[in-house]
């Protein structure tokens, strides 16, 4: 059997804004990130998640490229680019580039050539529409908060925008459009990357109707028009054809509120279309009502319940997870459904257990290795993010004090995940002699890199264990997924079955000790591969698990 070699790796995202600086302008770049991959290839990690380092005025930290074949100047050069791919292949490592087609800035050429009339070759690059009754053409909203259309005066018509007003949706029924995406996307395979991360791509497609949208759940008006949209299959496939298939890319999609079976269809092999997919639903567990700025409490069965069923529902058609906790979107795991506090240590590592022995690619994302936590920051001047500030002036509108807004902004911000990485106990953690653009977490002399190096007991070990046995026992790759204890509150507990040989997860997801007993016949003579505690009991069959206690048993 020829696997893809992708389904036995993992990925280290890194934010290159946050990650090292080495010229003192308080942002990280190319060449920090350079100095800093014999760490990545100590973690043992195979491929980088780089998020998008392309020329941009950086309203969202460069998901809004105003071009696509340059690099922006704070990050570096493209030769240091080039540098980058060489050095991390010498290593034996791989380069995943994010591409952000769903949408351009308005800086990019295209949209200044676009708006400039109506009749300019470029107008139909970008999706137009003219006012109803003299207002919007309908009432789809921007994640970001607001109208989806922005005006543009001058020619009198509204052009779609599904994030800020300055990330103008491209036209993807226009096929000079995606011509030109795919020409630029070969451009950069031909640099020698291995594959694409490829941002909102379920969003592309959408109803040429534009209908007014009468009845969207938590106020998401329009989402069910471009979500996984009419064409969206098409392009993908032309996609692959063009551009991944030929150059041998592995490929992520970021799919916005997708489903199992849109995400079946993109990753089953006859598709080609992709290799994996990011989805969202497990990370939604702890809104109110489905909206994310709020005050929700993590619902642990529901949680169980979508993990495992995308578990089962991907393997079931030979389609490929990407298994994630966190991103530069996302808070920190450790602070959201683990213990940054007391049980910091032990909750961090068990959520990494309960992730990387599921079936799919791991992903993580820089500082998670070493248990970074949310900031707290104690006022909205120290957030930078634009959702951000959008969500507090949202949320004061909607009646809350500043302090109750801020409250929900401590616990949902990107910002959270945006932070210095915390490198050592030194001046700005070690991120930067400058000024950093996000202040560093305040924990920093506790929390970093150089201290979890000294300490064999550290987060960082566990993953470096994690990643290894990934590589040893191919039951993590290829095992039948099935879950136990479904209806249990504390346990995440979970089986997986290859060719005879079995692993069983055993989780306790709280600060408070929890009775496993194993519900079946028992496995024979199971040993323990890792644990988070010292001294764990080697007979599974009835267990006294401690806080966050996981522990991981195989038997053949
Ligand atoms: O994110 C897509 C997306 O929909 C989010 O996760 C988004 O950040 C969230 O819904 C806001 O509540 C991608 C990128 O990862 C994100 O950083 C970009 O801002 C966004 O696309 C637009 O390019």
């Amino acid at each position: 059997m020829h696997e893809p070699w992708w389904k036995r790796s993992t990925v280290y995202q890194v934010y290159p804004k946050s990650f090292h600086d080495t010229t003192g302008n308080g942002i990280g770049d190319l060449q920090g990130i350079i100095e800093k991959l014999d760490y990545l290839k100590e973690l043992g990690i195979d491929m980088v998640w780089l998020t998008p380092i392309y020329r941009s005025p950086q309203r969202d930290n460069g998901y809004d490229i105003s071009d696509y074949y340059e690099i922006e100047p704070a990050y570096g050069t493209m030769e240091d680019v080039e540098r980058l791919i060489g050095e991390l292949h010498d290593r034996d490592m791989k380069l995943m580039m994010d591409i952000v087609i769903n949408h351009t800035s308005t800086e990019h050429e295209w949209f200044q050539q676009a708006k400039s009339s109506k009749d300019n070759p470029y107008r139909d690059y970008y999706i137009w529409r003219d006012p109803q009754e003299g207002a919007e053409p309908n009432n789809w909203v921007s994640k970001f908060g607001g109208s989806a259309w922005g005006l543009e005066e001058h020619t009198n018509q509204y052009y779609l925008h599904l994030f800020d007003q300055t990330q103008a949706d491209l036209n993807w029924e226009n096929e000079k459009v995606r011509k030109e995406l795919y020409k630029m996307m070969n451009f950069w395979a031909e640099k020698g990357l291995d594959g694409f991360r490829l941002d909102v791509i379920n969003l592309v497609s959408k109803v040429q109707s534009f209908p007014y949208d009468h009845d969207a759940p938590g106020g998401q008006f329009g989402k069910e028009y471009y979500t996984d949209g009419p064409r969206i299959h098409e392009f993908v496939h032309e996609m692959n054809q063009e551009v991944f298939t030929p150059h041998s890319l592995v490929t992520v999609g970021e799919m916005s509120s997708t489903s199992l079976a849109a995400c079946q269809q993109y990753t089953k092999p006859d598709a080609e279309e992709l290799s994996m997919t990011f989805n969202f639903h497990h990370l939604k567990v702890d809104y109110e009502n489905g909206m994310k700025w709020t005050d929700g409490k993590l619902e642990f069965i529901k949680l169980k319940q979508i993990l495992s069923d995308w578990q089962i529902g991907m393997h079931e058609v030979g389609g490929w997870n990407a298994l994630f906790w966190c991103n530069h979107d996302q808070p920190r795991i450790v602070s959201r459904f683990g213990d940054d506090d007391q049980y910091w240590k032990e909750s961090a590592k068990m959520l990494a257990t309960v992730l990387h022995m599921m079936q799919g690619t791991p992903y993580i994302y820089q500082g998670e290795e070493i248990g970074m936590t949310d900031p707290k920051f104690s006022s909205i001047e120290d957030y930078n993010d634009v959702e951000t500030h959008n969500a507090f002036q949202a949320l004061k509108e909607d009646g809350l004090d500043s302090e109750q807004a801020l409250r929900i902004i401590q616990r949902r911000s990107r910002d959270n995940s945006r932070t210095p990485m915390q490198w050592n106990e030194g001046l700005n953690a070690g991120f930067t002699n400058g000024k950093p653009w996000l202040a560093v977490a305040s924990n920093y002399a506790d929390i970093n890199v150089k201290k979890a190096l000294q300490d064999d007991d550290s987060i960082f070990y566990h993953y470096q264990k994690l990643i290894r046995l990934r590589k040893e026992y191919a039951i993590i790759t290829y095992g039948d997924y099935e879950p136990i204890c479904m209806d249990d509150e504390r346990l995440f507990c979970y089986e997986r079955k290859w060719n005879g040989e079995k692993l069983l997860v055993v989780a306790n997801f709280f600060g408070e000790t929890a009775e496993f007993s194993y519900p079946k016949e028992h496995m024979a003579k199971a040993e323990i591969l890792l644990s988070n505690y010292e001294n764990s009991p080697s007979d599974f069959r009835k267990i006294r698990l401690r806080p966050f206690e996981a522990v991981i048993y195989h038997s053949k």
